[in-house]
C-alpha cells in the first residue's frame, strides 16, 4: 500500500465516511463496514478528495483525454480531480459531466463542460451494481468516444450475483480497467497495523471469506 492510500483510509475514518458496525447493503448482505462518500461534504474535504483521486490516476499510468463525472455524484468528483491534477501535477485535463434531464432551451444538450471525445476516464464514488457505468457508456458510445478506464474511491472486492464482482463485470463487459484509490485488501492491510481495531479486522476477514472475490 502506498502512503497516499494509507492517508486516504485515515481521512475516510476521521470524516466517518468509513465506519465499522453492521450495515445492510443494497445487495441485502450484512457488512461489517460501510463507505459513505456523501460525508465528504465540506470544501476542505472536497479539495483533499480530489488530491487522492488525482494521485490514484497518476499512479495508474492510464492515458486518457477527458475526465467524465456522471450525474450527480460524479460531478463534484470530476471537478475536484481536474483541479487537483492541475494544481498538484501540472496536468491540465478537460472535464465534463452530464445532466440527468436534457435541456431543450439555452445551450441545450445533456453535456456540460468539454466535449466528450477521445479516451474518457470516468470517475465516480463507488460501483455497486454498475448501472451508472452502463448508462454512461451509452453516452460515451453516442459521442464516438472510448472508455479509457473507471476510477472510484473504494473497491469492496466482493462477489456480485455470480463469482465476479460488479467491478470485474464492468471490466469484462467494457474491456476496460477499473481503478480505485483503495480496495478492501488495502483496508485489511491497514487494520493489521492497528491493534485497537482487531475486532473490526476479524469481522472483515470473516465477511471476506463469505463474499470476497
Ligand atoms: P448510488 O449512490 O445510487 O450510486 O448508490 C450507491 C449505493 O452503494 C447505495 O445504495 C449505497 O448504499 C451503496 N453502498 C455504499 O455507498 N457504500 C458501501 O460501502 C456499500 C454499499 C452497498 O450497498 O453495497
Amino acid at each position: 500500500m502506498q502512503d497516499y492510500q494509507k492517508a486516504f483510509i485515515e481521512f475516510a475514518l476521521q470524516r466517518q465516511v468509513l465506519k465499522f458496525g453492521q450495515f445492510t447493503l443494497k445487495s441485502g448482505r450484512t457488512s461489517p463496514y460501510f463507505f459513505n462518500a456523501g460525508l465528504f461534504n465540506t470544501g476542505k474535504d472536497l479539495a483533499k478528495l480530489g488530491q487522492y483521486y488525482a494521485q490514484a490516476l497518476v499512479a495508474s499510468n492510464i492515458e486518457f483525454d477527458v475526465l467524465f463525472g456522471p450525474a450527480y455524484k460524479g460531478i463534484p468528483i470530476a471537478t475536484t480531480t481536474a483541479v487537483a491534477l492541475a494544481d498538484k501535477h501540472d496536468i491540465d485535463t478537460p472535464y465534463c459531466f452530464n445532466r440527468k434531464e436534457a435541456k431543450a432551451h439555452g445551450e441545450g444538450g445533456t453535456l456540460v463542460g468539454s466535449p466528450l471525445s477521445g479516451r474518457i476516464m470516468l470517475v465516480d464514488d463507488v460501483i455497486t451494481a454498475g448501472t451508472a457505468i452502463r448508462e454512461s457508456m451509452e453516452l460515451i458510445d453516442a459521442h464516438g468516444a472510448s472508455l479509457a478506464g473507471v476510477l472510484i474511491a473504494l473497491d469492496r472486492q466482493e462477489k456480485g450475483k455470480g463469482e465476479l464482482s460488479a467491478i470485474q463485470e464492468v471490466e469484462r463487459d467494457f474491456n476496460t480497467q477499473v481503478i480505485s484509490i483503495v480496495c478492501l485488501a488495502d483496508l485489511v492491510e491497514y487494520l493489521q497495523d492497528q491493534p485497537d481495531m482487531a475486532t473490526h479486522l476479524a469481522n472483515i476477514e470473516q465477511y471476506r471469506q463469505d463474499y470476497g472475490i
